[in-house]
């Protein structure tokens, strides 16, 4: 975590002005399910309680050091996925916490003693993500696995991955529906429009967007034919330098966070196949951080100056779940 000097918090009115409450938005016809029937899931007022007929069927995995858990279950008789978080405490409701709770002393010994604090509701959200309808690759996404390190060279890439990559047809409809202003629009924070060095950056829907300290923002590129960093070539520079360049501008003058507070990186592999680059707060673990995933995007940016095929000759390695297909693919050409 950031030293609490580093600590920056958003006050109520910097919220409201930076991240507006999303609008409701009209289904896609080309929805996920690519059936139009799954809408646009954006934040609207009350909306009800979607859970309230949600049937658990197992608990897909759980940290109690993340504070989150996994659950797989049933609506309508329908695959759903339903993620918890605890959320972070933020340093303004501090007062609100110790004079709105009910303390219950669980023991007390000298100087010391314990209490189970019961917060007002308000102060007590729980940060829910639902997939609805989930897909079998949804269910097993959030499934805890062991996981193992594959060796790709550039030759299994073109011959294991890359077929593996188009036989999957992973949707990415959340990602068009943001480039094409039909959902998440009141979320984006930058847009620039350059078809070629274009992208739009917006919170990535792992934040809350309360506090500065577990910052998560991703910029989706413009440009549709990247599916990751294997296609990156030179002529993706002016590209990468103006996500770098534009994403840290925004950043310090949104959020006081100068770049030498944060992490820019490229997932390889990615969960979903079309450019995006992930900006986090230097301080905070984000999933997916490890060295083992995340490819630094200055890194990237040199590589591909010193070599601009490197990313097409390069042997990469990247973790894969017990359960993926792509492992199986690697087994079976005898390269596990
Ligand atoms: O692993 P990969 O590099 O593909 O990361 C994709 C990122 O997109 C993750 O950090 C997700 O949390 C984020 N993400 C996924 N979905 C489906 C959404 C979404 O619908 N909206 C937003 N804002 N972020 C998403």
């Amino acid at each position: 975590m950031a030293d609490s000097s580093e600590k920056r918090e958003l006050g109520e009115e910097e919220i409201n002005e930076f991240f507006p409450k999303i609008k409701k938005s009209k289904a896609h016809p080309e929805s996920e399910n690519g059936k139009g029937e799954h809408k646009i899931t954006e934040n609207t007022e009350e909306s009800g309680n979607v859970l309230s007929k949600f049937e658990t069927a197992a608990v897909l995995s759980d940290s109690a050091r993340e504070k989150t858990v996994f659950v797989h279950g049933k609506i309508s008789g329908q695959d759903a996925v339903v993620i918890l978080e605890k959320t972070p405490i933020q340093k303004e409701v501090l007062s609100q916490i110790f004079s709105e709770s009910r303390l219950k002393l669980q023991m007390k010994n000298d100087i010391y003693s314990t209490y189970q604090l019961q917060a007002p509701a308000h102060l007590n959200e729980i940060k829910t993500t639902v997939v609805f309808p989930a897909t079998q690759k949804h269910i097993q996404k959030y499934q805890r696995q062991e996981s193992f390190l594959l060796e790709e060279t550039a030759e299994d890439y073109f011959s294991i991955t890359l077929p593996y990559i188009q036989e999957q047809h992973f949707s990415v409809q959340w990602v068009y529906n943001i480039l094409e202003k039909k959902a998440e629009s009141e979320r984006i924070l930058f847009e620039d429009t350059d078809p070629k060095t274009g992208f739009v950056l917006l919170p990535d829907f792992k934040w809350n967007q309360k506090q500065v300290d577990d910052l998560y923002l991703i910029a989706i590129s413009h440009l549709r034919d990247i599916k990751s960093l294997r296609d990156l070539t030179s002529e993706h520079l002016p590209l990468l330098q103006n996500i770098l360049l534009k994403g840290q501008d925004l950043i310090l003058s949104t959020f006081g966070l100068p770049r030498s507070k944060l992490r820019v990186y490229l997932h390889y592999q990615p969960s979903y196949y079309h450019l995006h680059v992930h900006f986090t707060h230097l301080g905070f673990d984000a999933l997916g951080s490890g060295v083992e995933r995340a490819h630094l995007i200055q890194d990237v940016i040199q590589n591909i100056q010193i070599n601009p095929r490197f990313y097409q000759t390069r042997t990469l390695y990247f973790p894969v779940r017990a359960d993926d297909g792509l492992l199986r693919k690697y087994r079976e050409a005898g390269k596990m």
